[in-house]
């Protein structure tokens, strides 16, 4: 029998990857065929993504993927979310923003004058985050930038027009925009008038869709959100929460319905769209954390070194590890020293710190997820680099008293592929 061969294309705000994947004895068998790194810019003040080079960078691995598999029958890609490109016509609006940029800020108060962030969670369900689409979208309209605009393609539908031509508005990203209403899966058309957007948001479609094609190879949406293909990725034996451990940690649980309510919203949990689910979930500031204060402390200094070091510290501070100040400090060390007081000494201590506050956070987010879905449970999955962990997941069982299922696997691609190989039935 002749393999079918997938590519999936997954792209983290630090590096990006291109992952073969076939079917073998029922099991998705995953190669990674190339690889590639990511990263914010600063432009005149600001942070940005340099969009070119991601495409240039996905083009070069569909090639590498295609000499050692010339028989691909499709591709999709996904990356982080709530990040887009602004067409007019067919020339992008430049520059495209990155997230942790703070040019919302002036933005936000002016969205809630409008539409009081209650109001938007009630319809959207869509976690508080300074960088969601919508105030993004509104410092955009401030600024003059929706003039004359077509069209809004968030990151991996603009990758994908540029690969096939067909521009696409996939669900589960879309999610993420704080704009579409968790009742209908739409994008909720009086948050649009009332914020006076211009009408670049149409129909959303479905992970499994077929766009177009790409030297041959079919173009298909995943679930083009990171975190959404990430969940359909992981092997569960049992409906049970998760984290996705990455630069961020997203922890969750599937649920049938989103959870819109009082305390719902007190807690800041996200109800994004899901493969047939929806993912009640929220954002805790992850390996950014440690990987922001490895750069600036020891960058010098491997993965085993710094977990040592953790090891060994005897230091027990602990910082709010979803803070806003942690989001973009200029100097992580700084914003840790300023939270703990300056009880941080040796380098140990801060990693230390790092690994024990996500833990916490884990717990407190585990507690608040229980609470509001009314469920208890036993065990409490992995999977994504930070999974290889074994110090943070040892403190995590700790912290929250769970199983941890740690799985060192790329849940995304895998979640990726799973989509292609089901949509090419
Ligand atoms: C993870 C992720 C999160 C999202 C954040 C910003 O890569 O997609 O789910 O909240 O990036 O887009």
């Amino acid at each position: 029998e002749m393999k079918r061969y997938y590519l999936a294309i997954d792209i983290g705000a630090s590096s990006g990857r291109h992952i073969v994947g076939w079917r073998e004895d029922g099991e998705i068998k995953a190669k990674e065929v190339y690889r590639f790194p990511n990263g914010v810019q600063e432009q005149n003040g600001h942070l940005v993504w340099d969009v070119d080079a991601l495409l240039s960078h996905v083009k070069a691995g569909i090639a590498a993927a295609k000499t050692e598999f010339p028989e691909i029958v499709s591709l999709s890609v996904d990356t982080w979310a709530v990040d887009y490109v602004l067409l007019r016509g067919e020339e992008e609006v430049r520059p495209v923003y990155a997230y942790r940029d703070s040019r919302t800020e002036a933005a936000i108060p002016k969205v809630h004058e409008i539409l009081p962030f209650a109001e938007l969670y009630a319809k959207t369900g869509c976690q508080f985050q300074p960088f969601n689409s919508i105030y993004q979208l509104y410092a955009d309209q401030l600024a003059g930038r929706l003039e004359g605009v077509t069209d809004f393609l968030m990151i991996p539908e603009y990758l994908l027009w540029k690969l096939c031509g067909v521009k696409s508005r996939e669900y589960t990203n879309a999610t993420t925009t704080g704009m579409v209403n968790a009742e209908t899966g739409k994008f909720d058309p009086e948050i649009i008038s009332a914020l006076g957007l211009p009408p670049i948001f149409p129909k959303l479609q479905k992970p499994g869709t077929v766009l177009g094609e790409y030297e041959g190879i079919k173009c298909v949406l995943c679930a083009t959100h990171d975190t959404a293909s990430a969940v359909e990725g992981i092997p569960m034996e049992e409906n049970a929460p998760y984290i996705s451990s990455g630069t961020w940690s997203l922890l969750g649980v599937k649920t049938p319905k989103p959870i819109t309510n009082t305390a719902s919203r007190a807690a800041n949990y996200s109800n994004e769209g899901g493969v047939g689910y929806n993912r009640y979930q929220k954002n805790i500031m992850g390996m950014w954390l440690v990987n922001e204060l490895q750069k600036e402390l020891c960058s010098g200094l491997g993965f085993a070194e710094i977990v040592n070091a953790a090891k060994e510290s005897r230091c027990d501070a602990l910082i709010d590890a979803n803070a806003p100040e942690f989001l973009a400090p200029k100097s992580m060390k700084a914003a840790f020293d300023v939270a703990t007081g300056g009880k941080l000494i040796s380098i140990g201590d801060y990693f230390r710190c790092a690994y024990r506050s996500l833990a916490e956070s884990y717990a407190k987010a585990l507690a608040e997820l229980e609470a509001n879905t009314g469920k208890q449970y036993d065990r409490l999955y992995i999977v994504g680099g930070g999974a290889k962990n074994e110090f943070l997941n040892h403190l995590t069982a700790k912290a929250t008293g769970k199983q941890v299922i740690a799985l060192p696997i790329e849940a995304t691609a895998l979640g990726n592929l799973k989509i292609q190989m089901e949509a090419d039935l």
